[in-house]
């Protein structure tokens, strides 16, 4: 009887506040990020005029507790189990991520709720990505990371267990449930004991900061999460007042009265003391460069005509960036360009360009008579109104930026670019879901609530 077993969604839930507790008391540093965020959305808040509040999901319940994190794994067999875990809290693989593209030796994927009373209940995303031994040349050092990653074990027993018992029943009952989310919980906890050498560290730190943070340690540490900002601006500005160091740019699109996708911002990682092996059983104090907070600020969804126009604008803004000679003023060209992209909700439906949601108006639920099948004519009539659909997912090359301007060196791309989905989907013992796909099922269905109750009232 399934009416005994928590949700999904409240399992998720409890979770994402479990982890965002742990690592305000683990990094004081994002403590701070989160209070300067608060701060900043009730500030916004107060000064939002009701017609914005209502054209978004910003004044949602889901706001204020919504994070994402990330994490980096190191076997196709953690891959796997991460995905098991995450399945229980009803986070499913949306997306494939090569991040090769870039010169990292990672590729990835989101785990996230699908359907629109999921994400709505609580958006709980993690950003994860599997290391790619295969990128690694040398030999002797790729031997020595698949050997250190063979020997680690980043779920409990009980974890494990839980999570068969979990399937078996397909659900957890209340204590289940608590016991599966403080077990769980362990494997993203920081280690602050390295499980190799200081001299192998230096080895694989000195090939890419990536390889050395997945390899050398314990378990995949959660590196980051993310509080969601109505003004990512003015969090920028702001962070040095706050005593944070932030990243020199924000990634992805510009400022814009109709926010497209999603603008994100971080504070530089933080240098901190671990301790690694010595040959005699000994240990010896170093550091490690890894841990860092994020904000973000979501916009529209896109499809995929709209997220072709905005690649292209971006790689245009980059090769110009790059090709410069003195230092270019990155946020007034990235304005400049996207001055290309339209910046009005009706323009960006009628092109095509966002995905959106379609809600029937107390108009509309009284309408009786001149119904057509034209969705532009009920919104022109007053019957429906259209909303721009919150994009759940992430940018491949905002997230490159991220994981850049985090590593202990802003390394320039040193590994060949090479996607393969398909090794990742193998490792992951499942195919990712085409983020795509949501969004246009999403708005499909909610235009056909409109069409039935508009054609049940004629
Ligand atoms: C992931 C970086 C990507 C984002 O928000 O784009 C990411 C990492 O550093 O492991 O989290
Ligand atoms: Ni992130």
């Amino acid at each position: 009887m399934s009416a005994v077993y928590v949700s999904p969604d409240d399992i998720r839930d409890r979770f994402a506040a479990a982890m965002s507790d742990m690592y305000r008391r683990e990094v004081p540093a994002y403590d701070k990020l989160v209070d300067l965020v608060e701060t900043v959305n009730a500030e916004y808040r107060s000064n939002m005029t009701a017609e914005i509040a209502a054209a978004s999901d910003e004044q949602s319940e889901r706001f204020e507790k919504e994070r994402h994190g990330a994490i980096r794994l190191g076997t196709a067999d953690e891959l796997s189990m991460m995905r098991r875990v995450f399945a229980l809290m009803g986070m499913l693989p949306v997306g494939y991520y090569d991040l090769s593209q870039a010169g990292l030796p990672v590729h990835s994927t989101a785990f996230r709720p699908v359907t629109a009373e999921a994400l709505s209940a609580n958006p709980f995303r993690i950003f994860t990505s599997l290391l790619r031994l295969d990128m690694i040349e040398d030999e002797d050092l790729k031997k020595r990371a698949g050997d250190a990653l063979a020997q680690r074990k980043i779920f409990s027993e009980r974890a494990v267990e839980l999570v068969k018992i979990g399937e078996a029943q397909t659900g957890l009952t209340t204590s289940q449930a608590e016991a599966f989310i403080s077990e769980v919980i362990k494997t993203f906890e920081w280690h602050a004991q390295a499980q190799v050498s200081q001299q192998d560290y230096s080895s694989f730190l000195e090939l890419n900061g990536l390889i050395a943070d997945i390899v050398c340690f314990k378990g995949p540490h959660i590196n980051h999460l993310t509080p969601r900002t109505l003004d990512i601006d003015d969090v920028q500005r702001r962070m040095p007042q706050w005593g944070l160091d932030p990243k020199a740019v924000i990634e992805g699109p510009p400022a814009r009265q109709c926010p497209i996708l999603l603008r994100q911002t971080s504070f530089r990682a933080l240098k901190e003391q671990v301790s690694f092996r010595t040959g005699d059983g000994k240990q010896i104090v170093g550091a490690h460069t890894a841990r860092f907070g994020e904000v973000e600020q979501r916009g529209a969804a896109l499809t995929p005509k709209g997220r072709a126009l905005y690649d292209e604008l971006l790689g245009a803004v980059l090769a110009e960036t790059r090709s410069a000679s003195a230092s270019v003023d990155y946020t007034g060209l990235l304005s400049a360009v996207f001055a290309a992209f339209p910046d009005d909700w009706r323009q960006m439906m009628s092109e095509g360009l966002a995905y959106f949601t379609f809600e029937l108006t107390d108009a509309g639920k009284r309408a009786t008579s001149g119904i057509d099948d034209d969705v532009e004519t009920w919104i022109e009539n007053g019957w429906v109104i259209a909303v721009a659909q919150t994009y759940e997912d992430f940018l491949p090359v905002s997230a490159a930026g991220i994981f850049r301007s985090n590593l202990e060196r802003d390394e320039a791309p040193q590994f060949t670019a090479n996607s393969n989905q398909s090794a990742f989907e193998t490792a992951l013992g499942a195919s990712t879901m085409d983020p795509f796909a949501l969004y246009q099922e999403t708005q499909d269905r909610s235009l056909a609530r409109c069409r039935a109750a508009l054609l049940a009232a004629r």
